[in-house]
């Protein structure tokens, strides 16, 4: 039943091409060695989506246009004030080389559950993943440990109609 003093925008954009999915291995800062979507915080003067495909430029040196938004996920952090409320988006297209960063190592995966590497993801990922698959919009809340990242400690996750 925490306060939560404010609440900080935050993109993250999975590129899906044919069967593949394109993940990267965080190298640093909040959820570094987990598999994920390439993104981070808005900034004040872009909007969200503009976040997602700036993101993406820097994190993985490509450029993708046609993003969709898929989902909006708030992150709680016990012990911690501040939310991070996440925009999820796909994008099926991209143009550029594909760069390893200082923030992520890129690397396609299989786009199936079974070759997803949900074991060094965050642990509300699999939970939510199957509505990425089924192309299906969805809104969640997950409470965190603080002390614990992979301890999800209460979560709400329903699919919606629009976002
Ligand atoms: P930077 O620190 O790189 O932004 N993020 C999460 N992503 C998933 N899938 N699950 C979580 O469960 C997450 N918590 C944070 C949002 C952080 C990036 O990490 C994502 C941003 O894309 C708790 O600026």
């Amino acid at each position: 039943n925490q306060e939560i003093e404010s609440r900080k925008l935050y993109t993250n954009l999975f590129l899906i091409s044919g069967s593949k999915i394109l993940l990267g291995l965080k190298k640093r800062g909040l959820g570094q060695g987990k598999w994920n979507g390439f993104g981070g915080k808005v900034e004040s003067e872009e909007t969200i989506e503009e976040g997602a495909i700036r993101e993406m430029k820097e994190e993985a040196g490509i450029d993708v246009d046609l993003v969709e938004k898929i989902g909006i996920l708030e992150f709680v952090f016990s012990g911690r004030p501040q939310a991070l409320e996440t925009h999820i988006f796909v994008a099926k297209g991209y143009s550029g080389e594909l760069i390893e960063s200082e923030e992520m190592y890129p690397q396609w995966f299989p786009w199936s559950m079974d070759a997803i590497p949900f074991d060094t993801m965050w642990s509300d990922d699999h939970l939510w993943f199957p509505y990425l698959q089924q192309n299906q919009k969805f809104k969640g809340k997950f409470y965190i440990d603080g002390n614990d990242e992979a301890t999800i400690l209460g979560a709400t996750l329903n699919p919606v109609e629009s976002l």
